[in-house]
């Protein structure tokens, strides 16, 4: 076994050797190129791309949905778009942007901050990335062509069942979300390894940037979460389409089931958002107060207990179904507690910037919105959580301004944040800082203008999901109001991509380490090689870039001719092992072409269910064959020695 000593040579790559890495690592020219990448780079861009356009698409759904209720009895939507829209604009978010963009971006960053090549498993990652589309495809064709789900994000039975929906609209829904699941459990697979055996000699685990251990700790969140909405789902459609039971009280199946079932996922997700977002901010707060993070083991601590404790909390969604006494006590307990770590971390960001030389740029003023917005949000989750009060409030505006400050506030703000701080080592210009001035202020503004008069809408008996209200409720003028703050969203949206489309080509040059940040992609050119970096790093800190030795130790011996990857061990990340990592690959898009025949095609024909695995079944085949590669015998004691 090597030790990290033995890592800690300063050997010079052989001379062309880069030159080596670029046609080890290059990827297919032209169309053909992006259809076959497996770059972690090249698919998470495309990926978190993906994602956004979906926030865009989820963006102009809410703004129908503020048109429509600016004025008491306005006839802009009728009763059934309505349904749809504000269904479409749930499932969006929630599904088609909030838990693929985290999981996105992170596979773009994750192996480059742990100091990898490439991430595991990195043709899975591609047929993930299709799987994902394939489904935000389908629910998006099946909208435009009125089958659009018209039951809410979470589908209750049994409005979604059989009986009450009939047609096709929530068969669309259901499989859509069977699709983004399988893409989030791959993803969150890859991950997991990439961080626990691809991490650089030298970071053992305690140091591990918070954003990785964001990461892992989202990760298997998602691993335990996704099944249990994935076999709903798939419960749900087997209801709806052959006749099963299994949330009919007719026959002996229980609508609670699906709710448990539907929360036991549902409420890990708020986390599997909010987590990664923290973890935006702790590393991002640390660059811009130039100084290290405050509290670096608390935070760890708080990641790791918000993880567990987020599957104990799912049923204060459901505090209105007539629980016993005993388990409403029990859920108002676990959903109070959550607040403790959250807390935590708040005190931590809060004692770093205070002890630091804060500068205020565009990154940090989102982080700080973010503060803000979060503590407010997390009041009132402290409010919703107790059973008393949400008796009061439950399905009016008043959960729907809780959940738009956390779903908003503490999670597109950092992802913004992160969006700023990041797309110089992404794209290797700048955005610009004043545009980005503009689009916080006007976003942070609109936030507020449009979601805190929806508190005083709940408290005056506003229901949620109602496609317009009488004039004698009282509600117009609040109403308008938070129209007129969805404009100022919109309207800082439109600052946003005019930003990026002339930072694009006119943004001042990046260079490697703009921000003087300090995790390891900053130690790499930016936009960075295929290959991520020249000289895979030696980890000698917590902060790798600041905590830099003179001698700048990096790991030699690894194959440049063919594509390998340091494994390293889980606790000290010592060099373990060589691995093979695979080349560009048609198979994993023509191995996600049949699994998008066979969910859709099954809510037409069973058939489907033969049909699309026999389609697989090359697909699988072309994936495993064998590569002409003469197998790599040197010992792993050849690397790093
Ligand atoms: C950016 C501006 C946004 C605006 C103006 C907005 C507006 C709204 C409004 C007015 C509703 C209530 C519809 C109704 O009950 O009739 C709603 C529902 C909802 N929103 Fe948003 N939203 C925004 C962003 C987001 C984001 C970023 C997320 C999540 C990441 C999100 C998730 C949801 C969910 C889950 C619902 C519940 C849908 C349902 O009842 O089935 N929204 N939104
Ligand atoms: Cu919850």
């Amino acid at each position: 076994m090597v030790t990290i000593e033995d890592a800690l040579t300063e050997q010079p790559l052989d001379p062309g050797e880069r030159e080596k890495l670029e046609r080890t690592w290059q990827p297919c020219p032209g169309f053909r190129g992006w259809l076959t990448s497996v770059d972690h780079k090249s698919v998470g861009k495309r990926y978190v791309a993906t994602a956004f356009l979906f926030f865009l698409l989820g963006g102009l759904e809410a703004s129908a949905i503020r048109l429509q209720l600016a004025r008491p009895e306005n006839r802009l939507l009728d009763p059934d778009q309505y349904n749809q829209i504000f269904t479409m604009h749930g499932t969006t978010m929630m599904f088609l942007f909030g838990v693929p963009v985290v999981l996105a971006s992170a596979t773009y960053l994750i192996p480059l901050m742990v100091g990898t090549r490439n991430i595991s498993y990195p043709r899975l990652n591609a047929f993930g990335y299709w799987v994902y589309l394939i489904g935000g495809l389908f629910l998006y064709s099946g909208f435009i062509l009125n089958t659009g789900p018209d039951s809410g994000w979470f589908s209750y039975v049994p409005l979604a069942g059989p009986e009450y929906s009939p047609g096709k609209r929530m068969d669309v829904w259901a499989q859509t979300v069977t699709f983004t699941e399988i893409a989030a459990i791959i993803a969150g697979i890859e991950l997991i390894v990439t961080i626990l055996k691809q991490r650089a000699p030298g970071m053992s685990l305690h140091r591990m940037p918070l954003y990785v251990w964001a990461i892992l700790v989202t990760s298997f969140v998602v691993l335990f979460a996704m099944p249990s909405v994935a076999l709903a789902s798939q419960m749900l459609a087997f209801d709806r389409l052959v006749g099963t039971h299994f949330f009919n009280p007719a026959e002996g199946g229980d609508p609670f089931l699906w709710q448990h079932l539907f929360w036991f996922f549902g409420h890990p997700e708020v986390y599997i958002m909010f987590l990664p977002a923290a973890g935006f901010a702790s590393e991002i707060i640390p660059v811009f107060a130039r100084r290290k993070m405050f509290g670096h083991t608390a935070v760890v601590l708080a990641l790791v207990a918000t993880g567990f404790i987020s599957f104990g909390l799912w049923v204060h969604h459901m505090f209105a179904t007539g629980l016993p006494q005993l388990s409403q006590s029990f859920f108002t307990a676990a959903s109070l507690m959550i607040a403790i770590p959250s807390g935590v971390q708040v005190f931590c960001w809060i004692a770093t910037l205070w002890a630091g030389r804060p500068r205020f740029d565009t990154p940090l003023l989102f982080v700080l919105g973010f503060i803000a917005l979060f503590v407010l949000g997390g009041i009132t989750g402290v409010m919703v959580g107790s059973v008393p009060f949400d008796q009061q409030v439950h399905d009016t505006y008043f959960v729907v301004a809780h959940l738009h400050y956390v779903q908003v506030g503490a999670f597109v703000f950092p992802l913004f944040a992160a969006f700023y701080f990041w797309f110089p080592k992404v794209t290797g210009r700048m955005l610009s800082e004043r545009a980005g001035k503009w689009n916080f202020w006007l976003f942070f503004l609109g936030v507020n203008i449009t979601f805190f008069p929806m508190h005083f809408l709940g408290m005056m008996g506003m229901t949620r999901r109602i496609y317009t209200y009488l004039p004698e409720t009282g509600w117009g003028d609040l109403n308008l109001l938070a129209t007129a703050g969805a404009m100022l969203i919109a309207a800082s949206v439109v600052v946003f991509l005019g930003n990026i489309a002339w930072s694009l080509r006119r943004g001042g040059l990046a260079g490697e380490n703009p921000w003087d940040a300090h995790t390891l992609e900053w130690a790499t050119s930016s936009p960075p090689p295929p290959y991520n970096f020249t000289h895979l790093p030696v980890v000698e800190g917590l902060y790798p870039v600041w905590e830099r030795s003179a001698e700048r130790p990096v790991v030699t011996g690894l194959s440049a001719e063919r594509r390998e990857i340091l494994v390293t061990t889980v606790l000290d990340a010592e060099p373990d092992s060589r691995h093979e990592n695979p080349g560009p690959s048609i198979w994993p898009l023509l191995s996600a072409l049949p699994v998008g025949v066979t969910f859709i095609g099954g809510i037409f024909t069973p058939w489907a269910f033969v049909i699309g695995p026999a389609l697989m079944l090359p697909a699988l085949i072309g994936w495993g064959w064998p590569q002409a590669i003469p197998p790599d015998d040197r010992s792993i004691e050849e690397v790093a020695a």
